[in-house]
């Protein structure tokens, strides 16, 4: 053995990516390629009343301009699927035909010989607009009179999503207090640095079509292109090349990748399309905006009994392919470490004149680790007793898992306080405390927040999903030995291709060099379902060792043909199969292969060659936790933040690669701490986007982010052979709670009691020099409780 796993290996992926020699889509050039602009709507909502494409058609260069009246009659509409009860779903046409719903929304394609001439050409397509009312805000939009985003819907509600869990009415009845609070997650925009793009090309003679695409799932799209363009499956071949973050905002099939198919085929010739930033802003995915009241039933000695909700959830207009499912796991993460008693929860789904929220980085759950760590500092400060104190009354204990928790999941493993201790040791907690009390005396505005997280990822089994839960994987020992695995997953970032090749090479005892491995292409990796919700080590990791232990399985057969003794008889070790106590006459899986494939003397029924192929489904996701802590000063003049502290202690079951674990976890902070303190998506009343370039869209830089204290526990996962847990999104489902309680800790000797993300400076020092602009916290003491 190796023993690769476990340990911090450099990622295989660095060399080419840090030397420039990664190709993206834009890196592809095939002969002929002409390349396509989108002209987008500038309204929110608007009939179109005609389109003239003459003059633009005219510039030199211009290959073809197509409208909507063009393109909607030969492709299907972009579906979602139907999974709530009563879902209303807007018809989804790839370009606007006679209205448009948001800003960014595409009217019209302009393919030219070069990017330069079709983008001029843009400024030569006229559209005649008769602008509509439009509806921005989430609570305005249910309002009686607001306007309809879809006015064939007759209602802005797309849907309503009960939840009940336990029994919240026990303990609602119970309680010796009630806790009100309203808390909005606002909207962010996902904005990786490889905008979208897809490169899209029409093979005539076989009539088949390749669509290099960045994109975070090539196996779903091809699953869902043959109805929308009219291909069949098996002549569509999907490629994501090198792919520049994606973060969830990948993870759809978009209009224009649907568009870009069909002109590949009017027009014979492969056609490309690059994303610009503001068109990725305006028209790619949001993620969060939700806005929830809730009420919280709790003890006196701190006992959280029951959660009672109502949210709405900003859908936008219309729904991409997670968009309705999305806010449901909110729903169902809501009672996060802690036992309660019962949860009645509430959903609602509206239809906005803004682009469609969808998944990105922790997709929901960010969402309810917010809302229940926060609830977890309320209860301790609207009591008056420790919030971690109150944490570890409430925490599931070790030996309650496998445990169902109100929400209906049932956690596999976990050891919350155990993250905790871990967590307040390595921040050492108490001296933090005293020094934000000494900081304080001298009239600083300090801070010290955490929250104890558990997440949901690793999606399955197959009931669960919509198009299986399942993930693929195979392994080829090639003639020479050296190993080919090939996995259904799509990392795009996360360095799968070093922790796929160390599974395989310690299960193999073969070198990390000797493992090559290959994903992103459906013709190469015919089955998959690719990379999100922090699945691809569970379960594509799973079924690459599935594939392995099959290889193993059949090399023993032949060893022991080979070596004249039985397979009984045989062990395998290092790399070598050799009859037990002979290891002198041990043989080399080089020299098996080469067996295998000339195949001059095989063993009698056995068939040449060494590879295997696995499909793993899950039993069940996995349910990775941990505590994270931040301290933090503001300062009081200008309202800025300043994080002076970060520990982070995450346990995702065995850890294939630490190294990885860790940059994943410091990326998922980065993605909160933007969330939390600068990151801000404004939308106009009259639903103009106006933070739609990184000059108004804040993602934090690098001096935004403060050094990490990185720690972690060991709660192997029984959900999988692997023990493993997901752990690509548990930084940023983490993190946002933690600053949060942060800063409202820091602001609460001012009597601030909560106030929403983002943390910017100007909210800061309104809440420090207004107090009228904090938001309320009710606190009701019933009958049983007394009087407050
Ligand atoms: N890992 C490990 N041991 C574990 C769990 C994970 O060594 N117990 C390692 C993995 O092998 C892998 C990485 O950590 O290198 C993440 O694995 P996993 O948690 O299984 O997540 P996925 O590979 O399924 O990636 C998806 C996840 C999601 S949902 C988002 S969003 C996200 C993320 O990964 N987007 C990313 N991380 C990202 N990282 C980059 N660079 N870019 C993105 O777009």
């Amino acid at each position: 053995m190796k023993n690769y796993v476990g340990r911090p290996v450099k990622r295989v992926e660095d060399p080419r990516l840090l030397q420039g020699k990664g190709v993206y889509v834009d890196d592809l050039h095939p002969p002929g390629l002409l390349y396509a602009t989108f002209l987008r709507s500038p309204h929110a909502h608007a009939t179109i009343t005609a389109i003239r494409t003459e003059a633009a058609k005219a510039l030199p260069g211009v290959k073809a301009v197509v409208t909507g009246a063009d393109v909607n009659p030969h492709v299907s509409m972009v579906t979602s699927p139907d999974i709530m009860p009563g879902q209303k779903s807007p018809k989804h046409t790839v370009l606007a035909q006679d209205r448009v719903y948001y800003v960014g929304h595409a009217v019209a394609v302009v393919v030219a010989t070069d990017r330069a001439i079709a983008r001029d050409a843009l400024d030569l397509v006229e559209v005649d607009y008769d602008p509509l009312p439009a509806v921005a805000d989430l609570e305005q939009a249910l309002a009686k009179d607001a306007p309809l985003t879809h006015p064939d819907l007759g209602t802005n509600v797309a849907y309503t999503w009960n939840l009940k869990g336990g029994d919240a009415a026990a303990g609602f009845k119970a309680a010796d207090r009630i806790l009100k609070v309203r808390m909005h997650h606002p909207r962010v925009i996902p904005m990786p640095i490889e905008t979208r793009g897809c490169v899209a090309s029409w093979q005539a003679g076989d009539e088949s079509l390749t669509l290099w695409t960045s994109t975070q799932i090539p196996h779903l799209l091809r699953m869902l292109l043959p109805k929308c363009i009219g291909v069949p499956e098996h002549r569509i071949r999907v490629v994501a090349p090198e792919v520049g973050g994606g973060f969830g905002a990948k993870l759809n099939l978009y209009p224009e990748e649907i568009v870009v198919c069909r002109l590949t085929r009017m027009l014979g010739v492969p056609v490309k399309w690059i994303e610009s930033r503001r068109e990725n802003a305006a028209a790619t995915i949001h993620g969060r905006d939700q806005i929830g009241d809730y009420e919280v039933a709790v003890k006196k000695n701190g006992t959280v009994l029951a959660i009672r909700s109502r949210t709405l959830a900003d859908l936008g207009s219309y729904l991409q392919m997670g968009t309705p499912a999305i806010p449901t796991l909110t729903g169902l993460m809501l009672p996060g470490c802690y036992r309660l008693r019962g949860i009645d929860i509430q959903v609602t789904g509206v239809h906005t004149n803004k682009m469609a929220t969808d998944a990105y980085r922790g997709a929901g759950r960010p969402e309810a680790t917010y809302t229940i760590e926060r609830i977890m500092d309320i209860v301790a400060a609207e009591l008056g007793l420790d919030r971690v104190e109150v944490r570890r009354r409430n925490f599931i204990k070790p030996s309650e898992f496998p445990f169902t928790s109100t929400g209906g999941v049932t956690y596999d493993s976990g050891n919350y306080e155990g993250a905790l201790i871990k967590a307040q040791s390595l921040a050492s907690w108490d001296r933090l405390l005293r020094d934000r009390d000494a900081a304080r005396r001298e009239g600083k505005l300090c801070g010290v927040g955490l929250s104890t997280y558990v997440e949901i990822c690793a999606f399955g089994p197959s009931s669960m999903m919509s198009a299986g839960g399942w993930e693929w994987g195979s392994v080829r020992l090639e003639m020479s030995g050296r190993v080919t695995v090939i996995t259904g997953a799509t990392p795009h970032g996360q360095g799968q291709e070093t922790t796929f090749a160390q599974i395989a090479a310690d299960s193999l005892g073969v070198g990390l060099d000797d493992v090559l491995v290959l994903r992103g292409d459906t013709s190469v990796a015919p089955y998959g379902r690719d990379t999100y919700g922090s699945r691809a080590t569970a379960i594509g990791g799973t079924a690459i060792l599935r594939s392995v232990e099959k290889i193993i399985g059949k090399a023993k057969i032949l060893a022991a043909h080979l070596l004249q003794s039985t397979v009984k008889q045989l062990e395998f070790k290092g790399g070598r199969f050799f009859v037990r106590g002979k290891t002198s006459k041990a043989l080399t899986w080089k020299e098996l292969a080469s067996e295998a494939y000339n195949a001059r003397n095989l063993p009698k029924g056995f068939e040449p060659g060494l590879e295997a192929s696995s499909f793993f489904e899950p039993p069940n996701c996995t349910f990775p936790f941990g505590t994270h802590i931040a301290a933090v000063e503001i300062d009081r003049e200008t309202g800025e933040v300043r994080i002076t502290r970060y520990v982070a202690v995450d346990d995702c079951g065995n850890r294939i690669n630490p190294l990885l674990v860790e940059g994943q976890i410091q990326g998922g902070i980065a993605h909160s701490i933007g969330q939390a303190l600068t990151e801000r998506t404004v939308y106009g009343e009259d639903g103009q986007l106006i933070t739609g370039e990184f000059t108004d869209y804040a993602i934090p830089r690098a001096s935004d982010i403060p050094e990490y204290v990185m720690g972690s526990t060991v709660t192997p996962s029984p959900s999988n052979p692997l023990g493993v847990k997901g752990v690509g999104e548990a930084g940023t489902i983490g993190a946002a709670p933690a600053i949060a309680n942060a800063v409202i800790d820091a602001l609460s000797p001012l009597g601030v009691r909560h106030l929403d993300m983002p943390f910017t400076p100007e909210r800061l020092w309104r809440a420090i020099h207004d107090p009228a602009s904090r938001p309320k916290v009710d606190a009701e003491a019933t009958s049983k409780g007394g009087k407050k």
